[in-house]
């Protein structure tokens, strides 16, 4: 299998983030790709590419233009205002305030174009998003040109980012970006399947009201998990997306044999749609021993759920999201590719 990579996913380093009260480096850091970089050589998994510079049109036809400019301008509007460091959302137009127009300051645009604290930029955050975004896009062009799979080794992460905002580390959703331009360059359905530990709010958000693309996403339980205001059982598309939305949300302590059922029921539902391109949001957080998370999957279950996902015979791209236990995060996510292999 190839992938794509870029080190300029290295610029976004040193954030920090809060945690219970606290202010903490971010568990987002560039140890995390880079030892998936070094795993995929470890294992021969195949070659590494680099990523093709790309326009942001590709972004533009799922995100709004006005929140794909804010993320090229908001590190350099935060200096200008004379910061530096971390700049993190703080003040956000909830109920009852004025969310519908953007606001000038860098301050209020911070908090308008996001939906928590957690996607943070320090100076070369921008260059690492766009980056990611062109890892995605060169990806896909291997599957349109013939590959029956890819990994793009993206960092930020990109699933929690919606058509209008940035949140838990992510900026622009690399996976929506890329369903879209399946879509947009001859393909009639596609079937996304998060199984990231986290719930994918923003790809849910962005194809919620469509038939051409099924979102699938196994995930802890929003009652009392992060993201918390999406991604319950109940919500299952709307308009001519009804039915095409599938949520499977579950407890903690969650072992592989329960999420495993979930996974065959997601692969099940996959197979009947018929879409002519897979994509998988390949996070790892669901490791028993992640630092965030509280699933109790085990470094042998993941070449399983590779063979799993393989058995469906689609073309699939995977798509990094996130994994935070730096020491196996690169054998578990290689892992899920050598099990697809291997199939
Ligand atoms: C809250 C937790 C962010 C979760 C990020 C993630 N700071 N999403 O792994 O998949
Ligand atoms: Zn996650």
């Amino acid at each position: 299998m190839k992938s794509v990579y870029s080190e300029r996913h290295k610029g976004h380093a040193g954030n920090v983030e809060l945690v219970a009260g606290a202010i903490v480096p971010a568990f987002e850091m560039p140890s995390r790709a880079e030892f998936i970089r070094a795993r995929i050589d470890e294992v021969g998994l195949g070659p590494v590419l680099a990523p093709q510079t790309h326009s942001l049109d590709a972004a533009r036809r799922v995100h709004k233009p006005d929140f794909i400019d804010f993320l090229e301008r908001a590190y350099p509007m935060w200096k200008a205002a004379g910061r530096e460091g971390t700049a993190m959302p703080f003040t956000w137009p909830t109920r009852g305030l004025r969310g519908d127009r953007p606001p000038e300051s860098i301050e209020a645009l911070l908090g308008y174009y996001s939906f928590d604290a957690g996607a943070t930029f320090v100076e070369g955050t921008w260059d690492a998003i766009k980056s990611s975004y062109e890892v995605a896009l060169t990806a896909a062009g291997l599957i349109k040109g013939g590959e029956k799979s890819a990994f793009a080794l993206c960092r930020p992460p990109g699933h929690h980012a919606g058509s209008g905002f940035m949140g838990g580390y992510c900026f622009i959703n690399n996976a929506a970006v890329a369903a879209q331009w399946f879509l947009d360059n001859g393909a009639r359905k596609v079937a996304i399947l998060d199984i990231d530990y986290h719930h994918g709010n923003g790809t849910q958000e962005i194809f919620y009201e469509r038939d051409d693309v099924l979102v699938l996403n196994l995930h802890g339980d929003p009652a009392n998990e992060y993201p918390f205001f999406l991604g319950f059982a109940d919500e299952k598309g709307a308009g001519k997306g009804e039915g095409f939305n599938v949520n499977y949300p579950m407890p903690a302590g969650t072992t592989f044999e329960v999420w495993g059922a979930a996974l065959d029921d997601a692969c099940a539902k996959a197979a009947a749609y018929k879409p002519d391109v897979l994509l998988v949001s390949l996070g790892v957080d669901t490791f028993e021993k992640d630092p965030i998370s509280a699933f109790k999957l085990k470094t042998e279950h993941y070449p399983l759920i590779g063979a799993r996902i393989a058995r469906l015979g689609l073309p699939t791209l995977f798509v990094m999201e996130g994994g935070y236990a730096v020491a196996e995060i690169a054998v578990n996510a290689v892992g899920v590719l050598t099990g697809f292999e291997g199939a």
